[in-house]
């Protein structure tokens, strides 16, 4: 791969959790990434992600990881989960997730410790018990999701705040086959939903939040030019956190980088 990892860093991550447990590193530069419900927050990230040269690679040995505030929906009532069969659970609700445990997550992480996060699955409405995603420290954490902002405590802990802004109806035209063939709904509850929760919970709890962003991306990952703009940004922000800490170097492909002495 292109990434050069600081050897230090790679051995701590290669001899296994255990070593590092209790140890606490440096804080990662953790950005949020928010807008409403296929917006394309996952593939600015993952634009993101490329353009740092992080993909292909053991996640252990990623310097720039993404995390979705799905892992952090709350655990529903079994009258809850009957609701949400109907499509008639509110899932884009503020109240729809853990909020403690996404801040305790989040101050794990910039404390530099190793954090497990829940996995979420869509098609039952439940977090996949026993099955946990280890988080090791990183350079850059993404961390994206509708209501990323909403929540004062969590949104004060961002370096870095982007909101994807897609037009709705490009949102809808997305949403709809997105639920249809990944997380097996049909159309009629689909698009209920959408007019009963998703479009108003926009309004009501992500969109006021724009305004807590550093950077609006307008059209979302077909946005080259801001994806540009804020990857160079970053890129400046770890080299200049490489030369203040010589213990935390991150070296990436980036050929302005190569060429300095
Ligand atoms: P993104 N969501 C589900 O569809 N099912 C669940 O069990 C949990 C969440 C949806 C949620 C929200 N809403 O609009 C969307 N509904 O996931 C957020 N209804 O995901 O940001 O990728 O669009
Ligand atoms: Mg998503």
């Amino acid at each position: 791969s292109n990434l050069y990892l600081n050897p230090r860093m790679s051995d701590k991550k290669m001899n296994g959790i255990s070593k590092i447990n209790g140890t606490e590193g440096k804080a990662p530069f953790l950005i949020g990434v928010s807008g409403g419900t296929a917006s394309g927050k996952s593939t600015v990230c993952k634009r993101i992600m490329e353009k740092l040269g992080q993909v292909d690679m053991d996640q252990a040995q990623r310097q720039v990881i993404c995390i979705s505030q799905d892992s952090f929906y709350r655990e529903l009532t079994p009258t809850e989960i009957s609701k949400a069969e109907k499509g008639q659970f509110n899932f884009d609700h503020p109240d729809a997730f853990n909020e403690t445990l996404l801040l305790e997550t989040l101050q794990d992480i910039l404390a530099g410790k190793i954090v497990q996060i829940p996995t979420y699955d869509y098609r039952h409405h439940s977090l996949n018990k026993d099955e946990f995603l280890t988080i090791y420290p990183a350079d850059v954490v993404l961390f994206e999701g509708i209501l990323v902002f909403y929540f004062p405590e969590i949104r004060k802990l961002f370096h870095m705040k982007l909101f994807v802004d897609t037009d709705s109806d490009t949102r809808l035209a997305r949403r709809v086959p997105r639920d249809i063939n990944e997380r097996g709904r049909d159309l009629e509850q689909v698009l209920n939903q959408y007019m009963n929760f998703v479009k108003p919970a926009f309004e009501e709890f992500c969109f006021p939040t724009k305004k807590f962003a550093d950077v609006i991306i307008p059209r979302g990952a077909d946005n080259t030019v801001a994806i540009d703009l804020i990857v160079q940004h970053i890129r400046e922000i770890l080299l200049n956190k490489g030369r203040k800490s010589e213990e935390r170097t991150l070296v990436l492909p980036s050929p302005a980088f190569v060429r300095t002495p």
